[in-house]
């Protein structure tokens, strides 16, 4: 039933039948079992489940799922649960924001508290990040959260020197339901950052974006033993530093596409692996603002990518008011 004879020595990621949570739960290989739905009240964590406060529109439900065929150990410090399996470490942190937040504050706490953690376990690459928090686009204190969020996380990555160099792959998306959570991979050694030359880099938007840029990379490559992975982050209608084709979805559904069909370019250069390979075996995450945008959105993907290419559809907000949407992508290729 459950696929184990495909599970990749290093890292193996899934979008599975939301049935089968239960068995891999309690399957010693899973690093990782996402669950995305918009019943929870507030997003959970412990151990080796997850749960996403966010809707997900897939007529079949499906679940998030990292594999390793490593020996995987697991901790728990302070805030963050996190595994080790070979040259990886996964973690999470799931914080409450109370009654009188201060997103500044517990964004920058998260962010140091696993920037520590991970040094001291002698994995201090991150990778990938995922940070899910309430009313994204709201204001707290005349600014808005999102900004808020970026201010954080920027005092607690700015302390290390040239850290625009070593910034993961990220995603930032705005949940319905309470608790502030922010999921990661991290290595022992490096990744490498790809940025996209239609866009102006994240870490140096101007400030009309947020006071303090946004820190993260657009992807990151990463060669493991045996296999080489791409990362790549939230990728929106964004071209320099603009948001383009306001109120139309599907002019803002091309534009990402285009934007992720770059960064594949580039990924491409920098590996013996052709675009082609790379885009075969995407997995894509959809964040959708407007539930309508789904259908006209699913024929596009079906048409530029594989009709099998693995996919979560979620409803979700996006960190800036005029986006109407956002992608993730992963793949993970032969080394070169
Ligand atoms: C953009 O291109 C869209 O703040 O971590 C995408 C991915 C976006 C991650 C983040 C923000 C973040 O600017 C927004």
């Amino acid at each position: 039933m459950i696929p184990t004879t495909t599970v990749r020595n290093t890292l193996q990621i899934d979008y599975l039948p939301a049935e089968l949570a239960v068995t891999l739960a309690n399957d010693p290989s899973v690093m990782a079992l996402i669950h995305f739905t918009g019943s929870a009240s507030s997003s959970q964590a412990g151990g080796v489940e997850i749960t996403v406060g966010l809707p997900q529109l897939n007529t079949q439900k499906r679940v998030e799922v990292w594999r390793t065929q490593h020996h995987i150990s697991w901790h728990q410090r302070e805030n963050i649960t996190f595994c080790t399996a070979g040259e990886m470490l996964f973690g999470h942190v799931l914080l409450e924001e109370g009654s009188s937040p201060n997103l500044e504050h517990i964004s920058e706490q998260a962010y140091r508290s696993l920037l520590d953690l991970t040094a001291q376990q002698g994995y201090p690459h991150l990778i990938r990040i995922w940070n899910y928090f309430p009313n994204i686009n709201q204001e707290q204190d005349q600014q808005e959260r999102y900004k808020r969020f970026c201010i954080g996380r920027h005092r607690a990555c700015a302390k290390s020197e040239g850290f625009e160099k070593r910034l993961p792959a990220a995603t930032a998306i705005g949940t319905h339901s309470a608790g502030f959570l922010i999921y990661f991979l991290a290595s022992k050694t490096p990744g490498q950052q790809i940025e996209n030359p239609r866009q102006v880099s994240a870490f140096q938007y101007p400030i009309i974006y947020s006071p303090k840029s946004p820190c993260f990379s657009r992807a990151i490559l990463k060669a493991w033993h045996g296999q080489s992975d791409l990362y790549i982050s939230g990728t929106a209608s964004v071209v320099g530093h603009e948001t383009r084709h306001l109120n139309d979805g599907m002019g803002q559904l091309q534009e990402s596409l285009h934007n992720i069909q770059q960064l594949l370019k580039e990924a491409s250069q920098q590996t013996g692996a052709t675009v082609e390979i790379l885009q075969k075996r995407m997995l894509l995450k959809i964040y959708l603002r407007q539930v309508e945008d789904l259908a006209p959105t699913d024929a596009q993907i079906n048409s530029l990518f594989e009709p099998d290419t693995p996919r979560i559809y979620l409803q979700a907000d996006i960190c800036r008011q005029d986006l109407l949407l956002e992608i993730d992508g992963y793949s993970s290729f032969p080394p070169g």
